[in-house]
């Protein structure tokens, strides 16, 4: 009787069991995205580049005047872009065919102002082609950058200019695009209005959302790639994510609304539009050979990384092509190293193969196992009204971790809001782990960085969702520490500091020289008044491994200088080396701010640094700088206000004098009060 009891019981089960195999995947959450956003979120990087006429005239924003024979790299080869963006990971490239200057970068018969004027390969090169072979070639998917700004065509802000524009966008499709796979189109949303214009040299408005009619555009893109995302415009695919410096909010949403901030996105958005994270590898978009030694540090691009693709967005890296038309030796070398440090932090994943204990499970279809089995389309699922759960990875033996990796099932929608880590320590006591990340969000892919823990064990809780749980994949990893190239800071006394992480050894130069282990130790602040360049690299005392070299170029010291107009408290700022201390201009009592230095100088340029903190306003756009009552220059910090960096003002030639008067012509956001950092003088 027992036996027959157990077996009806064991019938029972097995009924239940296999009841439950066949229960039906969770219901999808809205918005979910379309496959077409799955497959591009999953590229994860891709590369831009920026090229064209502005390289050659050391702008950021060509007014659309600078004549198209300027246009002439010597040693042009979009292979090498290709190979080195691809040998980095990245797995399409974004060229910019037309920027806002309205230069092509293509022969189009559409214009005059393109390649074909310029004395590149005798007027018959063709960058866009020579880009689109190189990516088939290689097998890199390809993107375009056309701005619908054009500060050089005529009839921009009329009938005429829109024509042009979806004739361009046509052309490109049409006579280019058939032989690679289109994975993205830009439509940039700058507009600062002014322009030349054909020659009327003025400031012309229009209303983005309807002047371009940019549906009409993506028609016409969507015909011919229907997987292609879309950036910009009124019809966008995907999320521009509100900074040029490479960083999604911790918290991110796909979902997103109207009114959303696009760093976070929004749970109750209305529309899938994951956010994408466009930053440059230097801090212009285009380049300028006084940049060549702020290319980003290693540690600032393995910290992007984590801060975009570890935050539920993907990385647009851009590459400033230069004057030859390459990728400078230090900007592919730099994009190597990054490649090489990403791979050595995710070399082993130590969860791979494990089956964690789940909490709940919504059946063996959805099993806890499909965390760790490697398969991107399998996913743990929990039964429609559990919406908290934890999962339990065991090690055999204590396991150092300092990095988790979750992802969730994103075809059924984002879902989880809330969640937690904790590890098993030696004493089998389940202890948090230390992070500053807010666990929040998931997404298509969250990483999270803590400090190493040496544990028997890891679990992962779920602490809120929209929804039952969908997780794909978790992975851990213990990730190496990063020799981390030092930071190198004057005062405005010339009081040098160089700053590293703790244990370090540091070793530098002031005479331009690269530092080697005989380099003289760095042991505390050293006076250096000099102008001149610091360079500094960072020892391990243990394992003898060298930083890279870290550079920072000075002129002479600015304590000295003294503002005469207006007479206000606190403008010392200005001048003390630290861009974090700012002071602010009142644009309603007066436009200028007057300095004079410590005594008359043989000066070359200027620099000013606006507030670079992430909700800084007041950056100056437009400026005349006088000396000592001679006109020294005139003109714009294009892109300022998207990219808040230090800008560099060179004067046509040299002028002697001690007083310099810098009127602010506009700010960028228009803001009533324009902000100073940090103003230098460059000296003979
Ligand atoms: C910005 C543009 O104004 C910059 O010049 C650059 O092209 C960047 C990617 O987008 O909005």
């Amino acid at each position: 009787m027992k036996i027959v009891t157990k077996l009806f019981f064991g019938l029972m089960a097995c009924a239940f069991v296999s009841c439950r195999d066949t229960v039906r995947a969770p219901e999808p959450i809205y918005p979910v995205p379309t496959p077409a956003q799955v497959a591009w979120q999953k590229m994860e990087t891709y590369a831009f580049v920026h090229f064209g006429l502005n390289t050659f005239n050391d702008l950021e924003w060509g007014y659309g005047d600078t004549p198209a024979e300027t246009f002439d790299p010597t040693d042009l080869d979009a292979e090498q872009w290709v190979r080195i963006i691809q040998a980095a990971g990245f797995k399409g490239i974004i060229l910019t065919a037309k920027h806002h200057d309205g230069f092509n970068l293509w022969p189009s018969k559409y214009t005059e102002y393109s390649v074909k004027n310029s004395p590149w390969r005798e007027g018959k090169g063709d960058m866009v082609r020579d880009l689109v072979d190189a990516c088939r070639k290689y097998g890199l998917k390809f993107g375009l950058y056309l701005s619908p700004w054009d500060r050089n065509h005529a009839e921009y802000g009329g009938p005429e200019y829109v024509e042009y524009f979806h004739n361009q966008v046509r052309e490109l499709l049409n006579e280019y695009c058939d032989s690679v796979e289109l994975f993205e189109y830009w439509f940039d949303g700058a507009n600062g209005g002014d322009g030349y214009y054909g020659g009327a040299r003025e400031k012309r408005s229009i209303d983005p959302t309807t002047y371009y009619r940019y549906e009409q555009a993506v028609e016409s893109i969507h015909s011919k790639f229907p997987d292609a995302m879309i950036f910009g415009g009124t019809e966008p695919t995907i999320r521009w994510v509100g900074n040029e410096e490479g960083w999604a909010g911790e918290t991110d949403w796909a979902p997103y609304k109207v009114g959303d901030n696009p760093h976070y996105g929004s749970p109750d958005g209305t529309q899938w539009l994951p956010a994408e994270c466009d930053v440059s590898i230097r801090p212009g978009w285009f380049y300028h050979p006084r940049e060549d030694h702020q290319v980003r540090t290693l540690s600032h691009l393995v910290d992007i990384y984590y801060r975009s693709v570890g935050r539920n967005a993907t990385l647009l890296m851009n590459f400033p092509v230069a004057l030859d038309g390459r990728i400078h030796s230090l900007d592919s070398a730099r994009i190597m190293e990054w490649r090489q440090a990403l791979d050595e932090q995710f070399r082993t994943d130590l969860l791979e193969g494990i089956v964690p204990a789940a909490s709940d499970i919504r059946g063996r279809k959805f099993g806890a196992e499909r965390m760790t089995d490697g398969r991107w389309e399998s996913y743990w699922a929990t039964s429609d009204s559990v919406t908290t759960a934890s999962v339990t990875f065991r090690f055999d033996t204590l396991t150092n971790l300092n990095r988790l990796l979750l992802q969730e099932y994103i075809p059924l929608g984002q879902r989880v809001s809330r969640f937690g880590i904790e590890y098993l320590d030696s004493l089998d006591n389940w202890r948090p782990v230390e992070t500053p990340d807010t666990m929040s969000t998931i997404g298509y892919k969250r990483i999270i960085r803590f400090a190493s823990v040496a544990t028997k064990g890891v679990r992962v809780n779920f602490l809120q969702s929209r929804g039952p749980l969908c997780i794909n994949n978790i992975e851990a990893y213990h990730a190496p520490v990063l020799m981390v190239e030092p930071t190198i800071r004057r005062t405005g006394q010339g009081v040098v500091s160089i700053g590293a992480v703790p244990g370090a050894e540091i070793r530098y130069t002031t005479d331009g020289t690269t530092p080697t282990l005989v380099s003289p130790v760095y042991r505390e602040p050293f006076e250096w008044a000099a102008p001149g360049e610091v360079r500094a690299i960072v020892i391990d005392p243990v394992l003898g491994t060298i930083s890279p070299v870290a550079t920072r170029k000075f002129d002479i010291p600015t304590a000295a200088f003294r503002v005469v107009k207006p007479a206000k408290p606190r403008t010392e700022v200005i001048f003390d080396g630290n861009p974090t201390t700012v002071w602010y201009l009142s644009l309603e009592e007066g436009r200028e701010l007057i300095f004079d230095l410590d005594r008359p100088r043989m000066l070359t340029g200027l620099t000013y640094t606006p507030d670079m903190s992430r909700w800084g306003s007041g950056p100056v756009s437009k400026y005349r700088i006088y000396v000592d009552g001679r006109k020294a220059a005139a003109g714009e910090f294009s892109n300022i206000k998207a990219n808040p960096v230090e800008q560099t003002v060179v004067f046509s030639e040299p002028i002697s004098g001690r007083r310099i008067r810098f009127v602010v012509e506009a700010t960028a956001d228009e803001a009533p009060q324009a902000a100073f950092a940090e103003v230098t003088v460059l000296t003979e």
